[in-house]
């Protein structure tokens, strides 16, 4: 079996990650002690996918609750501004808001305890990265109960250690597939504009020794057209009370030819995903991300000069389009908004 991928962590008082911009050229791990270098990377995708989004950001606020960073504005003051820079990263996956708000439920709730705020967050930081780990090994085994023998899948985006600080959540199902015997090939999505499936799936699958072809995000419906693809299997950045699913700009189309196929298309994603808040898809705020990532190819200008460009970076897929989406609590299968009510449920008992 092979050996778990890690991308971020604790050392030292100072947080390290692995810089995913710079992959799979250069494999650099940055270290840091400034909450203010975290947002940056995490705004620039340095560190992406939903749950990295999450643990990154609690252990962020942990940097800045370090003695002598508070004392003065005071604790109550310096978490409000500590939440705020983090929540304005990025603004679609919910794994963020859910971790931001932990980290201040539990520097609140040990006030007066003795323990000091940074060991706090630290301790619920830790907390937050350990449960994203149980959770994608939990994924992974539901999920690969999906597959039948000589599967062929396709995936988008990136969804497996490099965005999750585990094994992954459609990658994880993918990598405990394959060590079952049970996938045969991986097809993946290029994923413009910034290629998480050309640089990091890639790099993951490689790594794993996996069997994956890479093709351009418009090939995927060709492939589908010919029979060449068993499943669709996807992560997610929210996914809303009915089942309607906000993931990486692409997917939407994906679940559409998927369906037009009679292809079945699975979301695997942690429970930490759901957000019974946005009842559906038109409640999930989409990030719209910097003409410059459409018109440039790294260095390099693609479009002419003063070409307008529209960047969004994240679609929803409508819980419809979606075949069942995989929990580390079980396969949830439609109607969603009865069986994700009952799975929020037996998390919170
Ligand atoms: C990431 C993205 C990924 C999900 C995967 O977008 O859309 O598919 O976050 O998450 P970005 P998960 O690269 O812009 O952060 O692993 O939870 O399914």
């Amino acid at each position: 079996m092979a050996s778990d991928l890690e991308v971020i962590g604790w050392r030292e008082g100072k947080l390290w990650f692995l810089d995913q911009r710079l992959l799979p050229a250069e494999e650099r791990i940055v270290e840091t002690e400034e909450p203010e270098e975290v947002c940056r990377a995490l705004k620039s995708l340095a560190i992406r996918g939903a749950p990295l989004i999450g643990i990154a950001a609690a252990y962020g606020m942990a940097l800045g609750l370090r003695s002598g960073m508070w004392e003065e504005e005071g604790l109550g003051s310096r978490l409000e501004r500590l939440a705020t820079l983090f929540l304005s990263t990025r603004p679609t996956a919910v794994n963020l808001f859910k971790a931001v708000d932990r980290v201040r439920r539990s520097v609140f709730a040990h006030r007066g305890s003795g323990e000091n705020a940074a060991e706090a967050a630290l301790r619920e930081a830790r907390m937050i990265h350990e449960e994203e780990q149980a959770m994608c090994r939990g994924i992974a085994d539901h999920g690969a109960n999906l597959l039948s023998p000589g599967s062929v899948v396709l995936t988008h985006c990136n969804s497996g250690a490099l965005a999750t600080g585990g094994i992954g959540t459609a990658l994880g199902v993918i990598r405990r597939a394959w060590e079952r015997g049970t996938l045969r090939h991986v097809y993946m999505n290029e994923t413009r504009p910034l290629l998480q499936g050309a640089r990091l799936t890639a790099w993951e699958l490689g790594k794993l020794g996996i069997p994956a072809t890479l093709i351009v995000d418009s090939a995927s419906a060709f492939l589908m057209q010919g029979g060449r693809v068993h499943a669709v299997i996807v992560g997610a950045d929210r996914i809303a009370a009915n089942g309607d699913t906000a993931n990486k700009i692409g997917t939407y189309a994906l679940a559409l030819a998927a369906h037009h196929h009679g292809i079945p298309f699975y979301v695997a994603a942690p429970t930490s995903t759901i957000d019974l808040a946005a009842r559906a898809g038109k409640d999930i705020p989409i990030e719209v991300r910097s003409e410059e990532e459409l018109v440039m190819l790294g260095s390099k200008r693609v479009a002419p000069e003063g070409t307008a460009a529209y960047n969004p970076a994240f679609d929803v897929t409508p819980g419809s389009l979606i075949t069942a989406i995989v929990t580390e609590r079980g396969v949830v299968r439609p109607p969603y908004t009865a069986s994700l009510a009952a799975t929020e449920e037996r998390v919170q008992a």
